[in-house]
């Protein structure tokens, strides 16, 4: 009897496990991931003819996508003049079923058409994405990397440090596959061991759009690799949507292996071999001896680590996982690790400091929200942003955004001196400027002679030496995309500091890149127009 009830509970526990496998499968191509809607584009209304354009595009784009049946992937266009909208459309290079693809894009079409009445925008399905825009966009790639709400999972690994090091190895390798392999085209997936004891395997995905060249497509996932590390390294997957490329990984198989051949991954260090009788005794005798080395070692470092501080360099990522445990730490602007409450004030010291944000002590608005003036009690005066718009972030994401831009330092960048983090409260601190912005020289009569030759040249190397720290020298690659005369700040000796850097990573609406090919260009000085975002 006991007997029996034993198989029949273990089949049922089968059975489940075995729906839960289909399922696991099927269920994933109704996901929606993430949309993109910028509030800050312009807005089309209904029945005008960009509409007509584009509800006929979303039906060119799903049956196009069947005609060409090599790879489900299709970009296109309609109407003429102002209302042409472009398109483009992907399924998911797994998907071998036609009206799998189909019917994923005509659903997220109309998904996006719903949520979204902005001239640019974008959706991301689990198997299949579509955007269209106003203006043209294939070919040109761009990297507007976010992360979906999926990753607010919090299930956190228990070796996070191996892990990183094989999903990194994964990821780098599928990166190659999809990009430089003609015959993957684009799209490629492999899984990897790395726990020996759980059997457990790590499964990796990444796919660009088939209009941009190998090279923009492997820069493409490396920036989203980079960020997959920064916010899902430690935790049982993750996934970065952007609208070149998406990477994404699981500890199951959520992608059809079969269809896309993926190739059993074996990371390097953990060569597995035949084992011979004089192996054995030589990894015994070489172990006894490494152990002994090891041990007279520990003994001379610990006597040496008493005597001195540790001041081992943190990288980026080590920092992160501190930041996930609840003991946080910051940087100081001297790049020291401190608690987190140096950076991290409290919204009565702001308070306080900026007269309960008192009208008179506004210094302006901006796109992100009003600015006040403060006075700290030590006296230090500073320049007090109070958010308005929601961050799409997580709050934790939020807090490693802004101690990564805190720790961005250079002369030509105002310093980000903390932030609060507090219920609603989103207030990032920096350093007062006493010649406030640029464009109060500019636009003002009687100011703007003050700007002559030389004093421009001085700002514009200034802005020049700024960008270039944020998109070469600075470790997080930041492109500001916002780039106008209200966010140069200007010194006492009006050197020209940038603000607002970093607020493309903190706000996705910010991240438009579509309008790369938009050259916004405000005169400065007299006789020259030099400050142009590209
Ligand atoms: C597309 O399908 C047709 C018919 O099934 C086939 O003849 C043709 O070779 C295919 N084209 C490509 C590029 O595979
Ligand atoms: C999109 O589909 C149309 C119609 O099938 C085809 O002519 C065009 O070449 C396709 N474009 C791409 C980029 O595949
Ligand atoms: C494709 O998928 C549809 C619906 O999911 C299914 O009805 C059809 O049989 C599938 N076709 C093939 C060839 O597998
Ligand atoms: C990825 O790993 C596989 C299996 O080890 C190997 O054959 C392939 O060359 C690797 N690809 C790249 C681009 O490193
Ligand atoms: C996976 O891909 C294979 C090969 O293309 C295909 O035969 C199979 O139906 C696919 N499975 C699913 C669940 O789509
Ligand atoms: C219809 C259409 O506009 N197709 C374009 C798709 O993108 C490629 C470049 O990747 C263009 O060459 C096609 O003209």
């Amino acid at each position: 009897m006991m007997e029996k009830d034993r198989i029949s509970s273990a089949m049922i526990i089968m059975l489940i496990i075995l729906m839960l496998k289909s399922v696991n499968f099927v269920s994933g191509t109704e996901n929606l991931i993430d949309t993109y809607c910028p509030d800050n584009f312009p807005l089309y209304t209904s029945s005008t003819s960009f509409q007509k354009n584009l509800k006929l595009l979303m039906e060119t784009l799903s049956s196009n996508i069947v005609a060409s049946n090599t790879s489900f992937f299709n970009n296109t266009s309609t109407g003429e003049g102002l209302d042409k909208v472009y398109g483009q459309a992907l399924c998911r290079g797994d998907i071998t079923n036609s009206t799998v693809c189909k019917e994923c894009i005509e659903k997220a079409s109309k998904d996006l058409m719903n949520r979204c009445k902005s001239e640019d925008a974008m959706i991301w399905y689990d198997v299949c994405q579509v955007r269209y825009s106003f203006q043209m966009f294939f070919s040109n790639a761009v990297y507007t990397g976010k992360y979906p709400k999926q990753n607010d999972l919090e299930k956190r690994v228990s070796d996070p440090t191996s892990f990183q090091q094989v999903l990194t190895y994964l990821m780098n390798n599928v990166s190659n596959e999809a990009a430089f392999n003609p015959a993957k085209n684009m799209f490629a997936t492999a899984d990897i061991e790395f726990s020996k004891k759980k059997k457990a395997r790590i499964y990796g995905l990444v796919e660009c759009t088939k209009d941009i060249s190998e090279t923009d497509c492997r820069s493409c996932l490396s920036s989203a690799i980079t960020e997959l590390n920064a916010c899902c390294s430690y935790r049982e997957g993750g996934i970065i949507v952007s609208r070149n490329c998406n990477v994404r990984f699981d500890l199951f198989e959520f992608f059809n292996a079969s269809s896309s051949v993926a190739p059993l991954l074996i990371f390097p260090t953990s060569k597995g071999g035949k084992w011979k009788p004089w192996m054995f005794v030589l990894t015994i005798c070489g172990s006894i001896l490494i152990i002994s080395v090891l041990i007279v070692f520990c003994i001379a470092c610990l006597r040496q680590k008493k005597a001195r501080e540790g001041d081992e360099e943190r990288t980026e990522r080590t920092l992160l996982q501190e930041l996930a445990s609840p003991k946080n730490v910051a940087i100081t602007q001297e790049g020291e690790l401190i608690s987190s409450d140096q950076l991290f004030m409290t919204l009565a010291t702001i308070k306080a400091a900026t007269g309960n944000f008192s009208d008179t002590n506004k210094l302006g608005h901006g796109g992100f929200g009003t600015v006040y003036k403060g006075v700290l009690p030590d006296g230090n005066e500073i320049a007090v942003k109070r958010l308005s718009r929601k961050s799409w972030q997580g709050l934790e994401e939020f807090k490693n955004e802004v101690i990564l831009i805190a720790k961005l330092q250079h002369k030509n960048l105002v310093k980000l001196l903390g932030c609060v983090l507090e219920g609603e409260e989103k207030i990032l601190i920096y350093e007062l400027m006493s010649n406030r912005s640029l464009d109060q020289f500019i636009f003002d009569p009687f100011r703007r002679p003050k700007l002559d030759w030389k004093t421009c040249y001085g700002i514009i190397g200034g802005l020049a030496k700024g960008l270039l720290y944020l998109h070469e020298e600075s470790r997080l690659k930041i492109i500001h995309r916002d780039l106008k005369p209200n966010n140069v700040l200007l010194d006492h000796e009006l050197v020209a500091k940038i603000s607002d850097f970093g607020m493309a990573r903190m706000f996705s609406e910010n991240q438009n890149t579509a309008n790369t090919k938009r050259i916004v260009g405000t005169q400065i000085c007299n006789g020259g127009t030099i400050l142009r975002e590209i």
